[in-house]
């Protein structure tokens, strides 16, 4: 698909899930293309006058809204959030979803958790009927990364799954780190045909921090296709 025609979808997401966004509302930001273009949109409400608050899920989210200048707390200073806009790697008819292609999964499930309601903005790109296509995140502690590189690859191997497992690098090739200070694993498992048995091994694992799937918190995926906008969930 051309590059224009997915960033004109993610922006209609976008759009579309800005009319959940009401007066005194403390928000969480998401992370990501299509989150970006949320923050820009709630920027534009904001200097119109918006009155809300904002918990951003990551430090580039923070200097984006700052220079927006969307007035920002700490999740410790707005514990309990009305509505988290983030997007998505992948996102399944149950409203499963796979996330940290940007690196941020885990301030992002952190905050998700945090919200009463979590909507997903996303391109029509996103949709799969099993997850797993999207290499699946696991963000790690640096202490004993190999180490824990195994036991991950043991636990899927235990549910049948295997591929490759890669510790993922930046562009200038020396190794990602996170805002937590964390490392990440791609693991290209393919398709994960019980996302829930592959959650709780991973969370079992000493040195895994978080992973990628997040089950159970998304509330509502809003997805822009060459069709128009639809929105499943609440
Ligand atoms: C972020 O949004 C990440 O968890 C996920 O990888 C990313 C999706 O990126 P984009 O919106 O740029 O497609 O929340």
């Amino acid at each position: 698909m051309p590059v224009d025609a997915a960033d004109d979808m993610k922006k209609r997401a976008a759009a579309a899930a800005l009319a959940a966004v009401a007066p005194g509302m403390r928000l969480g930001l998401g992370t990501g293309s299509t989150a970006a273009h949320f923050v820009a949109l709630l920027g534009e409400r904001v200097r119109e006058g918006l009155d809300i608050l904002c918990v951003p899920t990551s430090e580039r989210t923070r200097a984006q809204a700052e220079a927006l200048a969307i007035p920002l707390a700490t999740l410790d200073e707005a514990p309990e959030l009305d509505l988290t806009v983030d997007g998505a790697d992948e996102f399944d008819s149950s409203l499963r979803l796979v996330k940290g292609g940007g690196g941020a999964l885990l301030r992002e499930k952190i905050v998700a958790a945090a919200s009463r309601r979590f909507i997903v903005v996303a391109d029509a790109t996103k949709r799969v009927e099993t997850l797993g296509a999207f290499p699946l995140p696991v963000e790690i502690d640096a202490f004993g990364a190999r180490a824990t590189r195994g036991h991950v690859e043991r636990a899927a191997a235990a549910l049948g799954l295997s591929g490759e497992v890669r510790l993922r690098s930046r562009p200038d090739g020396h190794v990602f780190v996170t805002d937590g200070g964390h490392l990440v694993l791609d693991c290209a498992f393919g398709a994960i045909p019980a996302p829930e048995a592959l959650a709780d091994r991973l969370a079992a694992i000493p040195g895994v921090v978080e992973h990628g799937l997040f089950l159970g918190l998304a509330t509502a995926v809003v997805v822009a296709g060459p069709g128009g906008v639809e929105s499943l969930g609440r």
